[in-house]
């Protein structure tokens, strides 16, 4: 490594927990501190890949569950190279959403194991830090309706949440849960701290695999 690489940082949570709001705010407050930092999401809307997945989800296409599925994994490893350069250029990237909400929405599907749902995302980039912003079914429905888009109602989000507990128990995964009902900043507080630590930690170590 040439230069100290930068962290791989994701944001994960059910709705309305805050996660894009979060992720801006921290790569703003990186890079103000003189940390390169740049934001992604997933899915990835502006591919080709991503395009057909964003058909799906405001439900202008239809797609059978196996196949967006891998659809939403092959928008995640497309993206791979070019995090992967990011990295090594000493840039962290804040991440919304990533292979955990993957696993998590199609496993809470009927008919999906979580096993078979994690298997395409062995071997991504794995993140230094997953921070996972908690909020509670009955506060998330203070924050209002939800969309009109797939998944977006209030029985697929508690399925959702209880596929997200699960993956929380797998070690190998640096996970941190972040109480999401505190107020903007004082979230943003936590996100810091957690993610300055693994900046810190990350850059004298090699970029690992997920899920290997
Ligand atoms: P946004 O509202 O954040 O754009 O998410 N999803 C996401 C999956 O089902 N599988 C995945 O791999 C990812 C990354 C979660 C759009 C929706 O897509 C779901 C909500």
């Amino acid at each position: 490594m040439a230069c100290k690489r930068g962290a791989l940082i994701v944001l994960e949570g059910v709705d309305k927990a805050g996660k894009t709001t979060q992720c801006k705010k921290l790569v703003q407050a990186l890079q103000q501190s003189g940390r390169p930092a740049e934001m992604m999401r997933f899915p990835d809307r502006t591919t080709t890949i991503g395009q057909l997945i964003s058909a799906y989800l405001e439900k202008k296409s239809e797609l059978e569950d196996h196949t967006v599925h891998l659809l939403f994994s092959a928008n995640r490893w497309e993206m791979v190279p070019s995090m992967k350069k990011k990295l090594d250029q000493g840039i962290t990237l804040v991440v919304d959403r990533y292979a955990f909400s993957g696993a998590a929405f199609t496993s809470a599907k009927p008919g999906f194991c979580l096993d078979w749902c994690m298997k395409p995302d062995v071997g991504l980039p794995k993140p230094d830090l997953v921070m996972f912003l908690q909020l509670s079914p009955s506060e998330a429905a203070l924050r209002g309706q939800f969309g009109e888009e797939r998944y977006e109602t209030s029985v697929f989000q508690r399925a959702v949440q209880q596929k997200f507990e699960q993956l929380m128990k797998d070690p190998s995964v640096n996970w941190q849960v972040i109480d999401a009902s505190q107020n903007i900043e004082g979230v943003h507080n936590s996100i810091m701290d957690h993610s300055l630590n693994a900046i810190n930690t990350a850059q004298d170590q090699l970029l690992g695999e997920l899920w290997k």
